[in-house]
């Protein structure tokens, strides 16, 4: 029996039973337009050595759980070329930062903006799954919404989510809101996940904390490879 992980507020899983056959890491939206030179996340002028703190601690990570054999998941937000899947009101809020009118669907550096197919959408190369590891495509902030993931998680027995990748306070936040409400425990790994604003980033681990644990806790991912007995490692072996 693993021991229990130091997360905030309280220990997790209440009953420290952290399994690779009841337990996903699930690593968010880890795409150039939110991380990469020229994505998306760049285009609006956001410091992108922020969203990209996370890339070192999840290679350790990822090396440590698959090497486990936990079940890893990773999600991609993006819509189909024809935008049919779209919704407007993401579209035109999109367009609202800068002076050029750019937004989700149209060009920019790294190809259109959060497109299928496009450069600027693929998960960064750092961090790119394995055969056999489920690539979620979904077109909102959630990963829930408009996928097959709950389906994913419940026909594997999965009850415990690893919630890593960006941005924290959006569509990590979405996710795990929406999961725990799915009857999920999460725990969210707060140095495999990061905004583009820091203040923004704090106040989302705060918000899982408050009332005791309303979303689920979170904790360091040494301080869950501690409690897994792992050792961190920085190359596969
Ligand atoms: C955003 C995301 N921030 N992956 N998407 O639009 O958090």
């Amino acid at each position: 029996m693993p021991r229990y992980v130091q997360a905030q507020p309280y220990a997790w899983p209440y009953n420290g039973d952290l399994r690779p056959d009841n337990t996903a890491l699930i690593v968010i939206d880890m795409q150039t337009d939110f991380c990469g030179i020229g994505g998306y996340v760049d285009k609006m002028g956001y410091d992108i050595a922020l969203t990209r703190a996370p890339i070192e601690p999840l290679k350790t990570l990822l090396i440590a759980l698959r090497s486990a054999g936990f079940c890893i998941i990773h999600t991609r937000e993006g819509h189909r070329p024809d935008l049919s899947d779209l919704p407007a009101n993401k579209r035109w809020r999109s367009r609202q930062i800068g002076t050029d009118g750019i937004g989700i669907g149209d060009a920019g550096p790294c190809g259109r903006i959060l497109v299928r197919g496009e450069p600027g959408w693929d998960i960064i190369p750092e961090l790119a799954p394995l055969p056999g590891e489920p690539v979620i495509d979904k077109p909102g902030k959630g990963s829930f919404y408009a996928t097959d993931l709950d389906l994913l998680l419940r026909t594997r027995g999965i009850h415990n989510l690893l919630l890593t990748g960006i941005t924290t306070d959006v569509c990590v936040h979405t996710t795990l809101r929406d999961a725990n409400d799915r009857g999920f425990e999460c725990l969210l790994l707060s140095d495999c996940t990061a905004a583009t604003d820091p203040d923004n980033h704090q106040a989302a681990l705060n918000m899982i904390a408050m009332q005791g644990g309303v979303f689920g806790a979170h904790a360091s991912s040494l301080a869950l490879l501690q409690a897994l007995e792992m050792q961190p490692c920085t190359s596969a072996v």
